[in-house]
């Protein structure tokens, strides 16, 4: 039996967006650690096969699953081919997720309702069918990833901080339900990361680059690898212990107030 508290070894983790940015970083974390990554997409089976080579290419086992995770009856299929195919589901990152960056006066309700349906309902959702089986093996890891917006508001953003406030609500209730169980269920929230979903506002010269840079007391943008420890511990025995908390791998931002742009 490994004493390693860390060790991932032979766990199945079914991380939901892991074609590319943050889920991907995350699953390319435990996959290197030794777990077998399930790569979840909807975008297209070229995206999902061209990620896998990826992983493939440093040794990482991964196995491939197109499914929406906001259509109930794609879900519950996908989980079930999943261990049937692959094994049972040990760790459940629901990362899958959108932003829409729109001033609430602007924003069409659609276009609200389909922020919180990925950002919220699927998390709820993907968590239900593979939390069930979890219960009859009284272990599992489900890990939601939050936001800054979990805890913070931004211009243009309301429907984002929305459905990341509720979803670090929603990881307290699960772990406030599911922990009986063995399950532990906790959140990381990244803060701000170089991915294509922040390049819009990442640009050089661009205002926000700058608000960031400033904002963050290690004064620069996350890398996504930086995330794979965090993903680590809440995966492993050495968070066993651990219910309904979100890791905020932030570089210091909710650690303070800020300071004046001519500040060092
Ligand atoms: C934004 C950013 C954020 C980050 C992240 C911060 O527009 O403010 O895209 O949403 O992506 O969520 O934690």
């Amino acid at each position: 039996m490994s004493t390693n508290l860390f060790d991932v070894k032979g766990k199945v983790a079914l991380v939901t967006g892991s074609t590319h940015g943050l889920g991907m970083a995350m699953a390319r974390g435990l996959g290197l650690a030794g777990a077998t990554i399930i790569v979840n997409g909807n975008s297209s089976q070229a995206k999902i096969d061209a990620a896998i080579a990826d992983y493939q290419k440093e040794g990482i086992k991964a196995v491939g699953y197109k499914f929406n995770v906001v259509d109930e009856e794609q879900v519950k299929e996908a989980v079930a081919k999943i261990e049937a195919e692959v094994g049972p589901i040990d760790i459940l990152i629901n990362n899958a997720g959108i932003i829409k960056r729109t001033p609430l006066l602007e924003m069409e309700v659609a276009d609200f309702r389909e922020v919180i349906d990925i950002d919220l309902v699927s998390p709820f959702i993907v968590s239900k069918h593979v939390v069930k089986n979890m219960v009859q093996r009284k272990q599992g890891k489900v890990i939601n990833i939050c936001s800054m917006m979990s805890e913070l508001g931004r211009n243009s953003v309301g429907a984002y901080a929305a459905a990341k406030g509720g979803l670090k609500m929603l990881t307290q209730n699960m772990a406030t339900e599911w922990a009986k169980h063995n399950i532990q269920v906790n959140g990381i929230g990244p803060g701000y990361f170089a991915t294509s979903q922040t390049e819009p506002i990442r640009v050089e010269g661009h205002p926000f680059n700058d608000f960031i840079i400033n904002r963050t007391p290690a004064a620069k943008w996350g890398d996504p690898n930086d995330l794979a420890g965090a993903a680590i511990f809440l995966s492993s025995k050495a968070s066993d212990f651990v219910n309904g908390h979100v890791v905020y791998v932030d570089g210091g931002i909710l650690a303070t107030i800020g300071k004046p742009s001519n500040e060092n």
